[in-house]
């Protein structure tokens, strides 16, 4: 199944054999198949031994590309997080008893589809990760913190060794997009707060986070140009707290902290509506005709820019360059939702001119689905909230879809009417519901190829701080990790609930304040 090894590995293997004889470990019986692996990775084979970790493992790379070694660091940095052992990467210090590695390689095999694509071959001594990229490594890093035991097996040998189940796993993901959206307009939330969700989120094979930056009530990124958006425009939110902001070298440490992890950052200027901070901040952009004061409460469609004004666009020009120049991923979202006071024509003239701008700074835009009404060019791409047929008529026109169906995957709905936190406009979303449902059918008529990926969007309206905010996404976004990664026969509510059960002892560990569903026997420790 694995079928390029490289040189390295089989030279480390052969030096592994020539340490003094290490003791024959007698490993009980391991079940590969049966690990709770959250997204289920595509096939498995069990070959029921155990490879040992503990001390005397280490943890090489193929390559001293430092994208790679990054990701052989992280492993050994999660290593330590949940085992406390210490493992060194890449080290020639032959001083030490090294018995058995893991090896993180590159190579460039057929069999390894996409650039997210791995496999992992563990056997008693070794264990192989192979991938494409350094994207691919990181994934199945994932996978195997996922297969570390919480608790060491302390009476196999005489020191603390985590068993970890052998056999072979050779995954690759559903979509090429698989995402959740943080508002942090509506309430702000710090880099630790926004950094400890990127964290979660990486765990479970996320590869992209959206940043809602800016909405009636706030906006949230500075831009150099226009510093009144976030001197004016960031002091507030909903229910009157101080809002807040993040300066551009804040938001680039952010950037940086999802490239670590392999996620890409999507950012949000939602307009032509939704833009009452921004207006309030600078006159000038209003197209509602009306006084503007600062708004702290939670109706939408009230605001819009003003679509006939040049200086609206050259505004933009600037705002988009700025943001442009501080991402590095391909996106750039334009929001478009909600515009009830745009006159229509004004709204398409409005999505068509910034579509033009993004594209002219190297960006594919991304807008909600009433984007569909404009001529928009296939390289951008809709996402779908509450309007199937501008996803399939984005689509005939040749446009890439995201699925963010709200009464579906919107986690800032209520789990049920006793939810501490949320709305329920578009429906309740138990955590069964959440996970129960074929994004590749979901929309009748929506070819296949059409779809992009998921994402998950968490509105706050209703929540300001990692407490609330992790009530409303877990577990439910655990669910959308498997449905936007494993194969849809994969996804089985009555086998994922039990995988579910068994994250109590990541998301304790990792202090997540996730909602304990009854529909799930949580697996206290
Ligand atoms: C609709 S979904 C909105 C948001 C709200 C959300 C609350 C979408 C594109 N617009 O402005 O925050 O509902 O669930």
């Amino acid at each position: 199944m694995i079928s390029r090894i490289s040189v390295a590995f089989l030279v480390l293997i052969a030096m592994a054999a020539c340490q003094p004889a290490k003791p024959e470990i007698n490993f009980p019986k391991t079940d590969l198949g049966a690990a709770p692996l959250i997204p289920k990775p595509v096939k498995t084979v069990a070959t029921h031994s155990a490879f040992g970790l503990d001390q005397n493992t280490a943890i090489y790379t193929s390559t001293t590309d430092p994208k790679l070694e990054k990701v052989g660091q992280f492993l050994s940095e999660k290593i330590k997080w949940s085992t406390g052992l210490d493992l060194a990467v890449n080290s020639s210090d032959d001083s030490k008893s090294v018995e058995r590695f893991i090896y993180i390689n590159l190579a460039d095999d057929a069999s390894l589809e996409t650039a997210e694509s791995y496999q992992l071959d563990i056997k008693k001594d070794s264990i192989l990760l192979n991938a494409k990229t350094a994207a691919g490594a990181f994934r199945g890093i994932q996978t195997l913190r996922q297969l570390i035991p919480e608790k060491s097996n302390d009476t196999l040998t005489d020191h603390a060794l985590w068993p970890i189940p052998s056999g072979q796993i050779v995954d690759s993901p559903k979509f090429e997009y698989r995402g959740a959206m943080l508002d942090v307009a509506r309430h702000f939330f710090t880099l630790d707060e926004v950094k400890k969700y990127l964290d979660i989120l990486a765990y479970y094979k996320y590869n992209t986070l959206h940043l809602h930056l800016t909405d009636d009530q706030g906006w949230r990124l500075e831009i150099k140009s226009w510093p009144k958006l976030t001197e004016v425009g960031g002091e507030f939110e909903v229910g009157g707290g101080k809002g807040g902001f993040y300066t551009q070298e804040e938001y680039k440490e952010l950037v940086a902290y999802a490239a670590d992890r392999h996620i890409t950052i999507v950012p949000e200027v939602d307009m032509p509506g939704h833009t009452n901070a921004a207006s309030v901040s600078y006159p000038f952009l209003n197209g509602n005709g009306k006084p503007l004061k600062t708004y702290t409460g939670t109706q939408v469609g009230f605001s819009t820019f003003d679509a006939q004004k040049d200086t609206v666009y050259s505004f933009l020009d600037d705002v988009i360059g700025e943001i442009v120049e501080l991402t590095p991923g391909p996106y750039f979202h334009m929001g478009g939702d909600e515009s009830h006071v745009t006159k229509k024509s004004d709204y398409i003239l409005f999505v068509e001119k910034v579509e033009k701008i993004i594209q002219k700074h190297g960006k594919q835009m991304v807008g909600w689905n009433e984007v569909a009404q404009a001529d928009i060019s296939s390289s951008s791409v809709l996402q779908l909230w509450n309007e199937a047929k501008y996803a399939t008529k984005a689509a005939q026109d040749g446009s890439k879809i995201i699925l963010s169906p709200a009464e579906k995957a919107y986690l800032d709905m209520q789990y049920d009417s006793l939810s501490k936190f949320g709305l329920h406009w578009a429906a309740y979303i138990p955590v069964d519901e959440a996970y129960n449902w074929n994004p590749e059918t979901y929309i009748e008529g929506l070819p296949r190829e059409s779809i992009l990926g998921i994402e998950a969007p968490l509105w706050s309206e209703t929540i300001s701080n990692s407490t609330e905010m992790e009530y409303l996404a877990f577990p439910r976004a655990i669910g959308y990790a498997e449905l936007g990664w494993s194969p849809a026969e994969h996804c089985n509510w009555e086998d994922y609930r039990q995988r579910l059960a068994q994250q109590v002892a990541y998301l304790n560990k990792k202090q997540v304040a996730y909602y304990p569903t009854k529909l799930v026997d949580w697996k206290e420790e």
